[in-house]
């Protein structure tokens, strides 16, 4: 199995707008599948397509604690966001070694298609809820640097500029015992 070589912010390419995917055929299974194998190489819980660099509304998400629980997302819309929200510390593979409190909507409900092309809804809440929709930023551009201070992105920006330039930027895989859920 292939793995795919995730972006890093301030990558411009992670600010493409993914585009809907028209048949969930072979190429875009293929691509699901090799995005599952980066997610868990990579020790992430959720990753989207435009992260590896393909611009296809494809979300994979694995919050269970074992490690078994596939939920596949493919041309995901939100059809409510609660009124209540929920704070949750947020990592990113896109912003590797960095970690900031996102406040977001508690609940929602998603249609989607899944692996098999049919349409689903999810209705969910706590970490699968935010991961949705950290991972639904990604597909419109956004990372969840957005979501917090100028002064502290331009700060993350800078660190992680230089330590791609030292050579020193480490993924999650590389630091020994890390703990894959956040
Ligand atoms: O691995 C990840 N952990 C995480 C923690 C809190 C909220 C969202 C996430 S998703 C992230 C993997 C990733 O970068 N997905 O885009
Ligand atoms: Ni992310």
């Amino acid at each position: 199995m292939n793995k795919l070589e995730v972006l890093h912010f301030p990558d411009k390419r992670l600010r493409k707008i993914a585009k809907s995917v028209e048949k969930v055929d072979q190429e875009i299974k293929d691509i699901i599948d090799q995005m599952f194998f980066t997610m868990y190489e990579e020790k992430g819980i959720g990753l989207a397509a435009t992260q590896v660099n393909i611009h296809k509304r494809i979300i994979v998400i694995d919050v269970s604690e074992n490690k078994n629980e596939k939920v596949c997302l493919i041309n995901p819309k939100i059809l409510l966001l609660s009124e209540d929200t929920d704070s949750m510390e947020e990592g990113c593979l896109s912003v590797p070694g960095f970690y900031e409190n996102v406040t977001r909507p508690k609940d929602i409900k998603v249609s989607t298609l899944n692996y098999d092309g049919k349409e689903i809804m999810l209705e969910t809440d706590g970490l699968l809820s935010t991961c949705i929709q950290h991972e639904i930023d990604h597909l419109n551009g956004k990372l969840f640097v957005d979501h917090i201070s100028t002064l502290k992105r331009d700060r993350i920006k800078k660190k992680i500029t230089k330590l791609k330039k030292e050579g020193t930027l480490f993924s999650r895989k590389d630091i020994p015992n890390y703990k894959s859920v956040i």
